[in-house]
């Protein structure tokens, strides 16, 4: 059985990772993530855009993966598991997933804004989030930035098509923890059951996927997704 597994924020919240949306805590209480995540919030203040990814990056030394990811990894005893995030953590990667796609790119990869070369220096240190900080600057003179996809950017083309790929061939698709607002990636739910595959929403929110999937669960992660195959013959009849 081939099984796609698209996740969100939400399947790192219970790591305590604050998710994308409701960032009424801490640090990101004063930044809006449409402006600080755009190219566009970047030309305007590089050393605000680099400091909140650089923070992220090293909050993620202190947090582990869930039960979720956990899930996710265990999954593939059983089946062909792909797993396309839109997230730009690791801890499906730690939890032990490893066929993992990353649509908007990763908090581990950097890369010169100029040149395009990937950056192999030493990341500067960041004892304490702070709101502004110098990005490091490219042997080209280039500013040095995270290696995320941006409001207004492309996506990866080896992740999207391999993305796409593994949608369409698969027996399930779950969705887990997304508000399946962010296209193309809410796009591929919907091509999934346009070709006639079953998708199992996982989010305690309702989204706008929430009425068109095959069965959509008011349940989060952590608790939803260990279970989660044995339920399959009672959830999809
Ligand atoms: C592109 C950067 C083209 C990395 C991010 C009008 C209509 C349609 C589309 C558009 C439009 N105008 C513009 C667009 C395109 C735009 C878009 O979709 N905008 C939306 C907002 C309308 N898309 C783009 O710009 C994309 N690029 O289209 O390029 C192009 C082509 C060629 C050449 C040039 C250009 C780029 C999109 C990527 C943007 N970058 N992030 C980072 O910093 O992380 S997106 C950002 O939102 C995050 O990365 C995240 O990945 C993404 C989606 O958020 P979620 O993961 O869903 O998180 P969220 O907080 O929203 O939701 C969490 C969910 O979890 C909630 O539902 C909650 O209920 C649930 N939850 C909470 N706790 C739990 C839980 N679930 C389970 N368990 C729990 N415990
Ligand atoms: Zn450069």
């Amino acid at each position: 059985m081939q099984l796609t597994v698209l996740s969100g924020a939400g399947i790192s919240a219970e790591s305590g990772v604050p998710t994308f949306r409701d960032v009424e805590t801490g640090l990101w209480a004063k930044v809006d993530p449409y402006e600080i995540s755009s190219s566009e919030g970047w030309q305007r203040h590089p050393e605000r855009v680099w400091a909140w990814y650089l923070w992220r990056h090293y909050m993620m030394d202190a947090v582990e993966p869930n039960n979720g990811h956990r899930a996710v990894a265990a999954w593939q005893d059983y089946a062909d598991v792909h797993v396309v995030t839109q997230n730009v953590d690791n801890l499906h990667e730690r939890a032990g997933s490893t066929n993992v796609h990353h649509l908007h790119g990763s908090l581990f990869e950097f890369r010169c804004d100029a040149c395009e070369s990937q950056f192999e220096g030493v990341l500067p240190a960041m004892p304490e989030p702070v709101e502004e900080v110098e990005p490091p600057l490219c042997f080209c003179g280039g500013l040095i930035r995270p290696n995320v996809v941006w409001f207004g950017e492309p996506l990866p083309e080896r992740a999207w098509q391999q993305s796409v790929a593994a949608v369409g061939n698969s027996d399930l698709v779950i969705v887990v923890g997304t508000s399946s607002i962010v296209y193309p990636a809410a796009g591929l739910p919907e091509a999934a059951l346009a070709n006639g595959i079953p998708v199992i929403e996982v989010n305690p929110q309702r989204t706008p996927l929430s009425d068109s999937a095959t069965v959509s669960l008011r349940e989060t992660a952590a608790s939803a997704l260990p279970g989660l195959l044995q339920r399959l013959p009672t959830l999809l009849g």
